[in-house]
């Protein structure tokens, strides 16, 4: 069995699919890492504080036993620099483009600290995002990888696995209905098995929730994932404006008792909870726009990627079609790249333009 990365292998080995796998999971659980444990994306990791991966980036492809893989890194749903729609428009984009015949979604990896001892607030948003995402029928593509196995004590790290397993709070659900649970210790060993137990299965030809919902024509902000990102705004609104009335009574009391000191730090929270409520209807407005934009700049840049590998193979391949070619017709262009190439395998160089790609939007 063999595990490499970089173009060499795919010039070497020249595999007949290119496999997608998608990296989720919250901030600064360890997806970028993992990532750069098998390739050489040299993707930037974060100091486990401030979220780092702020878009979506495609890594080098690189292949696991004769099948080539790229590795999709996403911002989680609770990134400090990108709003959770922008992230949701951004991971949905992805996920699209592996409904083409040339890049297959082999499975999708959820991550999560195996260290935390509790699953707060930031990782059962991310998680019920992720289960909108997926939806249950797709469940068998998923892996929840624990990641840290190396910095925590055996029996312990057993012993919350259990419980993520088998609570209904957690990951039980998930696993009930088909998802595999893995252990991550930040080793290029384990990464490449997690890699093989994902591309086991990767001929369940299975969409996820929001691919066959986006192909039907259903809008982003109605989408399962959608909705719950839209109810995650509403009741997080509704909690400011709570806390909104009562800064105001309490500012009102102030006044009334002429404590000046009081009633400039309570307007100064009052600013501060105004905002919050601002940017979080403009995330709301913002869900319903701009995935199409988003879409068509992504499939922009791999046909201008997908062109550029083209020319290249013909211009080594076939000299002379090559000086045709540029007076031609696109239709006609198409025709002679289609013949130049093994159909398959395609991919794999096109994602070598792409990668590392950060899906740049703004
Ligand atoms: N010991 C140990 N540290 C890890 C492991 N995985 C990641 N880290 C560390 O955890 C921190 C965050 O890792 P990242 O790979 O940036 O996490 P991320 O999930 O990509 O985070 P975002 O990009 O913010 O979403 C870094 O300091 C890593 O070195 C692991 O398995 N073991
Ligand atoms: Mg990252």
């Amino acid at each position: 069995m063999s595990v490499s990365s970089g173009e060499r292998t795919i010039a070497d080995e020249e595999p007949l699919e290119t496999f997608a796998i998608v990296v989720m999971g919250p901030t600064g659980t360890g997806k970028s890492t993992f990532i750069n444990l098998l390739t050489e994306s040299g993707l930037l990791v974060g100091n486990e504080l401030e979220s780092c991966t702020d878009s979506v980036h495609f890594s080098s492809p690189f292949t696991v036993d004769g099948k080539q893989v790229i590795l999709m890194d996403t911002p989680g749903f609770d990134d400090t620099k990108t709003t959770d729609s922008d992230v949701l428009k951004m991971i949905a984009a992805s996920l699209s483009l592996c409904r083409g015949n040339h890049l297959k979604l082999a499975g999708v990896i959820y991550m999560h600290r195996i260290v935390d001892n509790r699953m707060g607030g930031i990782s059962s948003r991310n998680f019920r995002m992720f289960r909108q995402l997926c939806g249950d029928s797709s469940l068998s593509k998923v892996v929840i990888v624990t990641t840290m196995w190396d910095q925590i004590d055996m029996t312990l790290g057993e012993a919350r696995e259990a419980e993520l397993m088998t609570k209904t709070i957690f990951f039980e659900p998930a696993v009930t209905r088909g998802a595999h649970m893995a252990r991550h210790d930040n080793t290029h060993a384990s990464a490449a098995s997690i890699i093989r137990s994902v591309l086991t299965r990767c001929h369940e030809q299975k969409p996820l929730q929001i691919q066959e919902e986006l192909e039907n024509g259903v809008d982003i902000s109605a989408t399962k994932a959608g909705q719950e990102l839209n109810q995650d705004i509403k009741e997080r609104s509704s909690r400011y404006k709570d806390d909104l009335r009562v800064v105001m009574e309490e500012m009102q009391d102030a006044i009334r008792l002429r404590d000046e000191e009081s009633r400039r730090e309570l307007a100064q929270e009052r600013e501060r909870l105004e905002m919050m409520i601002r940017r979080l209807e403009q995330e709301s407005a913002n869900l319903a726009s701009g995935y199409a934009e988003i879409l068509g700049r992504l499939e922009a840049r791999v046909q201008s990627s997908t062109r550029s590998v083209s020319l290249q193979a013909l211009s080594t391949a076939t000299p002379p079609v090559v000086a045709a070619a540029e007076t031609e017709s696109n239709a006609i262009l198409e025709g002679k790249i289609a013949a130049a190439f093994p159909v398959f395998g395609f991919w794999g160089r096109v994602a070598v333009m792409l990668a590392p790609f950060s899906l740049s939007w703004k």
